[in-house]
């Protein structure tokens, strides 16, 4: 069974890091509500979810995806882009050790985990505020005996690489062609964000089923349009901390 690691909200979640929003409150309990209802969905897709304890001290820590990349072979824990975000990835490879062999990105380099697409065996890193071409070649040195290709993908207008573009199906990607360039993923198709949702492009693909905001009517249909499965969530309490459904999860095979 694919386990998927999660943690709790921190109660702190109102200092979170911000690049691109403005600061807006987020009610603490409906943000914990709307997490739940994440975690029953992958649950609802046969995931076994390990749900950490909450970080009082780390505001962002939530956001497990941006501490490490897990793949089949092993795990790289990562250096996340944010100084307040960097001690979130202790606690994450503790949790990983039993599952994986860990590789580190060592200082001065820093990747965010948003900032990592895999699709097969190409790994695209978006070259954002948060993550370095440091990372990459950390990552290649890493990553190349078990195969994989890294590329590095520049991204403007938005926090991570994955705000831009995530898969949703085996061969297609779902992209806003604004933040980010589609010649960059060759061999894939493409469903385009609606331009009135910019923030649509990001999905959960687990399987044959994306989880995916209710927020983005409009793109909902294109991929419904394309055949695409969906499990619908209630993010938008998150989304104010510049987080999306991908954020919250490192999912991966037993
Ligand atoms: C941050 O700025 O780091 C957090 N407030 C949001 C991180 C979202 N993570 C993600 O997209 N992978």
């Amino acid at each position: 069974m694919p386990i998927a690691i999660t943690r709790e909200v921190s109660p702190s979640i109102n200092q979170c890091e911000l690049t691109f929003h403005e600061r807006e409150p987020i009610n603490y309990e409906r943000a914990c509500e709307q997490h739940r209802q994440y975690v029953a969905a992958l649950r609802s897709l046969g995931l076994q979810v390990q749900v950490l304890p909450a970080e009082p001290e780390l505001p962002d820590s939530v956001f497990v995806e941006d501490t490490a990349l897990v793949l089949d072979e092993c795990a790289v824990i990562l250096r996340p882009g944010a100084d307040s975000r960097k001690p979130e990835t202790e606690s994450i490879a503790k949790a990983l050790a039993p599952y994986r062999k860990l590789f580190f990105i060592e200082p001065p380099a820093r990747v965010d985990g948003g900032d990592i697409l895999r699709v097969g065996k190409k790994i695209y890193v978006g070259l954002s505020t948060r993550s370095d071409t440091n990372a990459i070649e950390q990552m290649q040195n890493y990553l190349r005996p078990f195969g994989y290709e890294i590329r590095g993908v520049t991204v403007t207008g938005c926090l991570h690489l994955k705000s831009a573009v995530t898969q949703v199906a085996e061969n297609i990607l779902l992209i806003n062609p604004k933040w980010v360039d589609k010649t960059r993923f060759d061999g894939m198709n493409f469903i385009e964000t609606d331009p009135s949702e910019p923030y649509a492009a990001n999905a959960v693909l687990i399987e044959d089923t994306i989880i995916y905001p209710i927020a983005f009517p409009k793109t909902q249909e294109r991929l419904k349009a394309a055949g695409i499965q969906i499990v619908n969530v209630d993010a938008d309490e998150l989304a104010k901390a510049e987080g999306a459904v991908t954020c919250c999860s490192l999912i991966f095979k037993d």
